[in-house]
């Protein structure tokens, strides 16, 4: 039995009822002003788009379903609660993104059972499959030039995908009616989902294949979690190559990365790039594929997801300045901080963005930035000696300060970006073009939740009214 499913079909009714009542009596209700300020400028401080499982605050940031990331971690199951102590080491205490899945789609705190019964829904997905991606999409990835960018690897892969579409076959066969929509909707996007560790693996495999050969670094463990099974197909875990070399409490702290990462970025309110591309492309029916394929391409821009790319970029360049500075100057490290800040005034002349820093909501430390810098600190020995982790800690303090001198950007502060690459590239994973990669798996979770949930209440084809600048200007006179 799907345990989801039928939870979220209970559901159903009452919630399309809910939003009915809402349409009916207070559809006239103004909830705010567009100015020619906010059309110009990206749409920023306008309410314009419905989203269910996730709010941002400026002041306070994510909360999913109401609950703040520390609550998440204090209520929603982990490794330890689903699979009792895994290993001897602390590990396990995240959230495990399957508990996230189930409290996004059913707005509940999912059980020990629950979560698990998430966990064999995919996993049984990839059972089906023999723990290979579907031939179609096998054979695409395999003709893609290896250098290609792994997002652009990732958007083909799941657009692919779509040719499984459950929606989409049963539409053309003229077999849904409207009520039914959420049904297929909802089992695409538990299959692509399903695929993601794969699909991560298969790019990840092919940077590496001049090494490894064709063969998949790792296979699927249907007894463990999905964030377990993304990493065994980087190549990180005991079922796989272990082609970086980890010890084996390496291998369970980078699992915990893992756990951490994806069930953090699931969401981040709809209305950034990639959950809006998926809603606003889901809108016309697409099949769950082609819509988050979609929010992967808006997440393959540097001021979005690759942000986490040109983070990495930024530190390797930065560290390697500082050292030939100290060496000429025969300085030790006290004037690191001075060299820091001047070579961040030298950027913010020229023109560039400080990647990592800002944010178009958030005005505060971005609470996701907090929690991969507690994995840091919860690991003093493991990141003593790396001095590009350092250097990110280091600039966290920094960096704030200057921009509020540089007075432009709303957001001083570090948001995400900053922390996640240079942690990943700590445990191994060096291709910088590939962290993105992960982003992408973890983000599916939030907009499609949403897209079935579209689907569910019958939203309509996204149309907004554009201007054009003859208007804008009589409308001023
Ligand atoms: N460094 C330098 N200048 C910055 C800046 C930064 N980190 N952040 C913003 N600014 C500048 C903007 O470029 C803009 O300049 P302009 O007036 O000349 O166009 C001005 O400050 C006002 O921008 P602001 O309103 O604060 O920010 P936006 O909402 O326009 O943009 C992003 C928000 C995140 C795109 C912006 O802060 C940025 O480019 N940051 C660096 C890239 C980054 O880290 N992206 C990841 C964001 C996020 F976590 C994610 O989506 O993954």
């Amino acid at each position: 039995p799907n345990l989801l499913k039928q939870t979220l079909q209970n559901k159903i009714v009452s919630k399309q009822k809910e939003m009915k009542d809402l349409r009916q009596t207070h559809s006239n209700y103004k909830i705010g002003d567009i100015t020619i300020g906010s059309l110009l400028g990206g749409m920023r401080g306008n309410s314009l788009m419905y989203w269910d499982g996730t709010t941002l605050s400026p002041t306070e940031g994510i909360k999913f379903k109401g609950l703040t990331i520390e609550q998440c971690q204090d209520k929603l199951p982990n490794a330890k609660d689903v699979f009792g102590n895994i290993s001897n080491n602390n590990n396990g205490k995240f959230f495990l993104p399957e508990s996230m899945l189930w409290l996004l789609i059913t707005g509940e705190i999912p059980t020990r059972e629950q979560t698990l019964s998430v966990i064999n829904l995919l996993n049984n997905i990839l059972r089906q499959q023999n723990g290979e991606l579907p031939p179609v999409t096998e054979t695409i990835m395999n003709k893609l030039p290896a250098d290609m960018h792994p997002m652009t690897q990732l958007s083909i892969g799941i657009t692919s995908l779509s040719s499984q579409s459950k929606f989409s076959s049963l539409y053309s066969q003229g077999k849904l009616g409207k009520s039914e929509y959420w049904s297929s909707t909802f089992d695409d996007s538990m299959k692509l989902i399903a695929n993601l560790p794969l699909l991560a693996g298969k790019i990840y495999s092919r940077l590496h294949q001049k090494k490894t050969g064709p063969q998949p670094l790792g296979s699927i463990n249907y007894e463990m979690d999905w964030a377990y099974n993304i990493s065994s197909m980087l190549g990180m875990t005991k079922d796989s190559q272990n082609i970086k070399g980890l010890t084996p409490k390496q291998q369970s702290d980078f699992v915990e990365l893992m756990r951490l990462y994806t069930g953090i970025h699931v969401d981040h309110e709809g209305g950034n790039v990639s959950a809006h591309s998926t809603h606003l492309v889901g809108s016309t029916l697409a099949d769950p594929f082609l819509s988050y394929s979609s929010g992967i391409n808006g997440l393959a821009g540097p001021l979005h997801g690759l942000a986490a790319q040109e983070v990495v970029r930024f530190l390797f360049n930065l560290q390697k300045k500082l050292e030939k500075q100290q060496q000429k100057s025969n300085d030790a490290l006290g004037d690191t901080d001075a060299a820091i800040t001047k070579e961040i005034w030298r950027l913010l002349s020229n023109q560039q963005v400080i990647p990592g820093y800002g944010h178009a909501v958030l005005r505060i430390f971005d609470p996701r930035f907090d929690a991969m810098l507690n994995f840091v600190k919860q690991r003093p020995k493991e990141f003593q000696n790396d001095k590009h982790v350092n250097l990110m800690q280091n600039l966290s303090q920094i960096v704030p300060d200057i921009l509020i001198k540089h007075g432009k950007c709303k957001n001083p502060y570090p948001n995400v970006d900053a922390a996640s690459g240079i942690l990943f590239y700590h445990y191994g994973i060096t291709e910088l073009m590939f962290f993105t990669v992960i982003f992408g798996c973890s983000r599916a979770i939030g907009p499609l939740t949403q897209l079935i949930w579209d689907r569910i209440l019958g939203l309509p084809i996204e149309r907004p009214k554009s201007i054009d600048m003859t208007t804008l200007k009589s409308m001023t006179k």
